[in-house]
């Protein structure tokens, strides 16, 4: 059963709108998740933070602190520090404990629009407050690269933009809304991307406002 979905034949079919292809490798799902499906999922997420707290990322090597907080769910985290800089590692920076496992719902959208047949390893879970913002950036830290990232945005809108494999081919921008997901995969997986800016009070999902972005990920082949 998927929560918040409908079932039509053997396809589970999620979002109301059709899937566009941005440009190769990058389909972008619309209203992926209707609003039933974004409350359960912000409620799977608020049982993960209460288990994996939300904290301040940090710059390799300056130690400068990233806009967004982040914390993970599944086998694997995706993480930064001054010290150890960018990686994947089994247990929380601050507890030490195990990442909380990946949601079923969670993993029920990586079935649905991964295309791909091993489950994803790690979730980062990002959260943006009204100011913050990600530098353009490639997904490059995975060893299977084969494997797509499938993101779900919940809550504000945020200004998306995307390029090509290099940092300086030309970008476009588009806004990720409360229930869209976008795939990167194929040709597009190591596209640089990042998020210039939210918009504040564009939805109502998080009563405390801002925007929450998952992003669930294979890493080992
Ligand atoms: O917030 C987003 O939409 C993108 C997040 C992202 O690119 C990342 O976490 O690597
Ligand atoms: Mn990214």
């Amino acid at each position: 059963m998927i929560y918040g979905g409908r079932v039509l034949g053997r396809r589970i079919l999620l979002g109301s709108q059709p899937m566009q292809i941005v440009q190769p490798g990058i389909r972008y799902f619309p209203d992926y998740l209707d609003r039933g499906g974004q409350e359960a999922m912000v409620e799977s997420i608020r049982q993960v933070v209460a288990q994996a707290p939300l904290y301040v990322p940090a710059m390799p090597k300056t130690g400068k602190p990233l806009s967004v907080r982040m914390t993970n769910c599944g086998a694997l985290g995706w993480m930064t520090d001054k010290e150890g800089g960018y990686r994947y590692q089994p247990t929380h920076p601050a507890t030490g404990k195990p990442w909380p496992a990946i949601p079923r719902e969670l993993l029920a959208i990586w079935d649905d629009i991964s295309g791909y047949d091993k489950p994803p390893e790690a979730c980062l879970i990002n959260f943006y407050d009204d100011s913050a913002h990600m530098g353009l950036h490639q997904d490059s830290d995975e060893n299977d690269l084969a494997a797509p990232v499938v993101s779900l945005s919940l809550g504000a809108t945020c200004l998306f933009r995307i390029g090509g494999n290099k940092r300086t081919d030309p970008t476009r921008s588009f806004k990720l809304s409360s229930g869209d997901a976008l795939v990167l995969g194929g040709e597009g997986r190591m596209s640089f991307h990042g998020v210039d800016r939210i918009y504040p009070s564009t939805s109502t999902l998080l009563k405390q406002g801002g925007r929450i972005n998952l992003t669930l990920r294979r890493v080992n082949r």
